[in-house]
């Protein structure tokens, strides 16, 4: 029978075809092409009508036989096929559990923050407490407070950034926080002042119009000018190493007398002299003096009864000479390149 042969060459082909397809797509083209409504195997059961009653049985039992079995070869290789897709998944979304997670940026605190830190933490340690105050301030407060005269040449437009309202300015040291304290205060008081101040200046590399400061003021019963030299000397050490030497040089300022300017000896060279002290071994790190007694009385307090030291330092001018930072405008530029070396 010409018929039972055709259908053992369908079934050769379908195993054939069925084993070598490569897709779950190419197995669906390949189950429509001998089972669907038009495929080989379903072509052969409508035409079993036409055969005699002795063929029927035969055929139809060949073409069920054939049938099952492309049926099974198709759900073999379906199986197989779906398993090597899921395994190429598996593959390609492979998570390593062991890698470390990716870290976020953390950032730090800017290097005069760190100092002014720094700074505020020897003082807290001595006993003082932080004052804060308004940056922008009144001439009485920011000048005539603190005894300078009305033709000083820090007053003048050249030095002193005004503002467009009549006796309104920004200051120019942190001063005028340490009358507004003793203004509402009785004394003892010891307190320091860091903030932002603002001068007429054009940048250049030891020049900013607007800088940070730190200031101090001890006000009490006999307090001496040996109690200055003992804190400035407390300080200096702390900040600058316990080998270093501290000298104070005459000075003058308004708001003391009498007044100082205070040296370390130079931490790049020892104190022999070298470039970043020009050869003199000794670096000016801040201004003090006693509180001038015009100060005292201005905010009400007895200068026979009390008596009173101050300080003030750049916290830019420390900062570089603690790190060699040769220029002042490196902190104000925002290069991560810079700040994150402190
Ligand atoms: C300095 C130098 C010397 C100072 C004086 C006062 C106040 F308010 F008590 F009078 N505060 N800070 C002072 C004294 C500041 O800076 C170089």
């Amino acid at each position: 029978m010409p018929v039972l042969n055709e259908l053992e060459k369908i079934k050769k082909e379908g195993k054939d075809k069925i084993f070598i397809a490569s897709s779950l797509e190419e197995l669906e083209s390949l189950r429509v092409s001998f089972l669907g409504k038009k495929g080989k195997i379903t072509v052969i059961l409508k035409s079993l009508g036409n055969l005699s009653s002795k063929e029927k049985p035969v055929v139809g039992k060949k073409t069920n036989e054939v049938r099952q079995f492309i049926e099974g070869e198709l759900i073999k290789r379906k199986k197989k096929l779906e398993s090597k897709v899921l395994e190429r998944k598996l593959e390609e979304e492979v998570i390593d559990i062991t890698l470390p997670g990716r870290c976020f940026p953390v950032g730090k605190r800017h290097l005069i923050t760190q100092i002014i830190d720094e700074i505020t933490d020897i003082f807290i340690g001595l006993g003082y407490k932080v004052a804060e105050g308004p940056e922008v301030e009144t001439e009485y407060y920011n000048f005539d407070a603190l005894n300078t005269p009305a033709d000083h040449p820090a007053r003048s437009l050249m030095d002193t950034l005004y503002t467009q309202k009549d006796g309104v300015l920004l200051r120019t040291h942190t001063s005028p926080v340490q009358v507004r304290v003793m203004e509402k205060t009785l004394p003892p008081v010891y307190i320091i002042a860091p903030g932002k101040a603002y001068r007429r200046d054009v940048p250049d590399p030891s020049h900013s119009p607007m800088f940070h400061q730190v200031e101090g003021l001890a006000v009490d019963k006999k307090i001496t000018f040996g109690d200055l030299k003992g804190t400035l000397e407390v300080f200096a050490k702390k900040m600058f190493g316990t080998d270093r030497d501290v000298r104070l040089r005459p000075h003058f300022f308004p708001f003391t007398e009498p007044s100082v300017e205070v040296d370390v000896s130079c931490m790049m060279c020892g104190g022999k002299g070298c470039r970043v002290c020009s050869g003199v071994g000794w670096l000016e790190i801040l201004g003090a003096g006693m509180v001038d007694p015009n100060v005292l009385s201005e905010v009400g307090y007895d200068p026979e009864e009390v008596s009173g030291f101050a300080f003030g330092m750049g916290v830019e001018r420390i900062a570089m000479l603690k790190y060699g930072v040769n220029d002042i405008r490196l902190f104000y530029e925002n290069d991560l390149r810079f700040l994150e070396q402190f």
